[in-house]
């Protein structure tokens, strides 16, 4: 390096040595979730540059070689000396924590990964990084290894276009992995496209043997993500509502549509980073939303005098929204700090869709009649629920023995200790019940198919004797209702036949919870039991496989001979008490598969579910494949 060392370079050495030594302060974590959040931090400064005005496209390309490159038609990363560091701005900002945006232009960073702590970062964190910047007719280059410049901003040689260029490679030391996921960057590279309306962004496998591309290009913005996620439904109308305006320092962007279904898909988000717990952009849309609404209702003789208000969950019934705002300096509050606290977000949120709402169903008599329409419907169904919910309460309080018939309880009354297997069909529980630990494993035989509540409101949902048995067994309640503390098991174990049939149950069974009490998915308390595929017999000895890639390697070991005998299961039902209890249910061999949320995808979950549980038939027959994304392997004793 030819600089000399100053007090100022020493610093700028340390900082990054900082964020080496605790990586997950500045990205979260050093695992999968960590790395490709390298990817979006870069991506994020191409996006700032988009929204100054001067960028209409940014290229992201997984290389052959594992790094990844970012490009920009912006106007290029300041290569001029920055006075007061004696460096180019090109070298502040990949050396000099918390430098992102604030140089030069004068503009403040609005998006920002969720840690939003800029490129320093990503080069402190990676093997090696190149930039390249095309401005003024020149392009210029510049290496880093770990964060380091290992050579100085060099001049190329002449260009005739404007960008920034950045490629790097994260450092293997420090990640649990270096390898980067298509689908994973793909969906976050899609919800920026979304919330940056008419950027292109072009994003690009070249690994050898996974070659593919996507671009994502957008120019309805936020109203196109509503429709996205609306795609699995029938619209209640179809205009897309959509409300913009400024406050103070505030922008604030909303779009929404109801369809026709009972589920709520409201989505927010902060200067680009998601809000899966809200905050007060969150409550000033849905304060306004429901006053603007019960305004119109009572002012439109839709709502009689005598008549109760309409409540904000009737009104967000079947409810499909995306709110997005963009403000200087958000404070994040919460356990996870991912709540937005800053209180001038709710007036600004509140009065930008009071304004454009009202005008809108002015405008608009007839669709925001069917709002109104929708949002009575759902009041008296809710109302309906409550009795039906009440005159069950009462039972539970009146007879111990209020637990569902079915139940085969368990004895020991430590939740703690405590797992419930949901099972598919009597005869299959039948098995499970004579197989089971009978001190700490529960079994709930359910008939047939369950309900989808995808397709039904609240108060049906609740009419449902296979639901009512899960809600009084689990002891949570759902919903507003739903109290954790209350949870009578630890695991509760979902089993069924592993067909597509099997599949398609189990799903019924996980979107009911995850509509109503999603917490318990959340905390890790719901799993997918794996029962095996087949059975090799061979001198008396058994095996099990749990997939052909198993039964494969069990007949290698055991020897390919006229004495194996193999069988293929079919249903839970072909097996024994004893070989149900072996294979499925024993805690030191079976093999569970936790289900889980990612919070950051979760208008992407909306989709899956709607998709999934919708009229076509097709995504559900691939439901299998869909399902490995969602449940991470647990143990894996066999
Ligand atoms: C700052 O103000 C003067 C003109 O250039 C502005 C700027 O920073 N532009 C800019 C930065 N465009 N693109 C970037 C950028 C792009 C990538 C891919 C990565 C990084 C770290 C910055």
């Amino acid at each position: 390096m030819s600089a000399e060392y100053g007090a100022e370079q020493i610093q700028i050495l340390e900082g990054l040595e900082a964020v080496r030594k605790r990586p997950g302060m500045y990205i979260g974590s050093t695992s999968a979730r960590g790395l490709h959040h390298l990817v979006y931090e870069i991506v994020d400064n191409a996006i700032d540059e988009a929204l100054a005005g001067f960028c209409d496209t940014i290229q992201v390309t997984i290389n052959n070689d594992g790094s990844v490159t970012v490009v920009d038609n912006g106007r290029g990363i300041p290569v001029e000396i920055n006075k007061k560091k004696g460096i180019s701005s090109v070298e502040v900002v990949f050396t000099i924590l918390h430098a992102g945006g604030k140089f030069g232009g004068g503009g403040y960073k609005v998006s920002g990964g969720l840690h939003g702590v800029g490129a320093s970062v990503v080069n402190a964190l990676s093997e090696w990084l190149e930039v390249v910047v095309d401005e003024n007719g020149h392009r210029y280059k510049q290496r880093y290894e770990y964060g380091k410049p290992v050579t100085g901003l060099e001049e190329l040689g002449e260009s005739d276009r404007h960008g920034s260029t950045v490629t790097f490679f994260p450092d293997s030391s420090i990640f649990e992995t270096t390898v980067f996921e298509f689908d994973v960057l793909k969906k976050r590279l899609r919800e920026m496209a979304f919330l940056t309306k008419g950027i292109r962004i072009e994003f690009r496998d070249a690994r050898e043997g996974q070659e593919k591309e996507q671009v994502f290009h957008y120019e309805g913005g936020i109203k196109e993500y509503v429709q996205y996620i609306n795609k699995g439904t029938t619209p209640l109308y179809s205009d897309i509502i959509y409300c913009e305006g400024q406050k103070g320092d505030i922008s604030v962007e909303v779009a929404l549509q109801h369809n026709d279904g009972y589920n709520e898909s409201v989505n927010s988000f902060v200067n680009n980073i998601t809000t899966p717990e809200g905050g007060t952009h969150l409550e000033g849309f849905k304060a306004a939303l429901t006053k603007i609404i019960n305004d119109y209702a009572r002012n439109n003789k839709l709502l009689k005098d005598n008549e109760q208000n309409l409540s904000g969950e009737d009104i967000r019934e079947g409810l499909t929204a995306i709110i997005s705002i963009k403000i200087p300096e958000p404070q994040f509050e919460g356990q996870t700090k991912q709540k937005l606290g800053n209180s001038a977000a709710r007036g600004a949120v509140n009065e930008v869709v009071s304004k454009s709402l009202t005008y809108f169903l002015e405008q608009n008599p007839t669709v925001a009649k069917s709002i109104c329409e929708k949002s009575i419907t759902a009041q008296r169904a809710r109302e309906a629920a409550r009795k039906a919910r009440d005159l069950t309460r009462r039972k539970t309080a009146l007879d111990v023995g209020s637990l569902p018939g079915k139940l085969a309880d368990c004895s020991d009354k430590d939740p703690k200790n405590c797992e419930i297997y949901i099972v598919e069909g009597d005869s299959a529980g039948g098995s499970a019940k004579e197989a089971r630990n009978r001190k700490t494993q529960a079994i709930l035989p359910l008939r047939g198919k369950i309900l989808n509540v995808e397709k039904a409101r609240i108060d049906k949902i609740y009419d449902n004797k296979e639901i009512r048995s899960m809600i009084t067994a689990f002891g949570t309640d759902i919903k507003e209702k739903f109290d954790i503390t209350k949870l009578r098991y630890n695991k509760i174990i979902i089993m069924t036949d592993a067909d597509v049939d099997g599949a398609h149950i189990a799903t019924l069974m996980l979107t009911f919870i995850y509509r109503f009490m999603p917490e318990l998915i959340r905390q890790g308390h719901v799993f997918l039991a794996k029962p095996p595929l087949f059975k090799l017999e061979k001198n008396k000895k058994v095996w099990y496989a749990y997939s052909d890639e198993e039964l494969a390697a069990i007949i290698n070991e055991v020897g390919r001979d006229q004495n194996n005998k193999i069988q293929r299961y079919k249903g839970l039902g072909e097996m024994d008490a004893s070989q149900l209890w072996e294979t499925t249910m024993d805690p030191e061999s079976r093999i569970l598969l936790r289900v889980g949320i990612d919070d950051e995808s979760k208008s992407e979950l909306d989709v899956t579910f709607t998709t999934l549980m919708g009229d076509d038939v097709e995504p559900r027959r691939e439901f299998i494949e869909a399902n490995a994304k969602y449940v991470e392997n647990l143990d894996y004793n066999a």
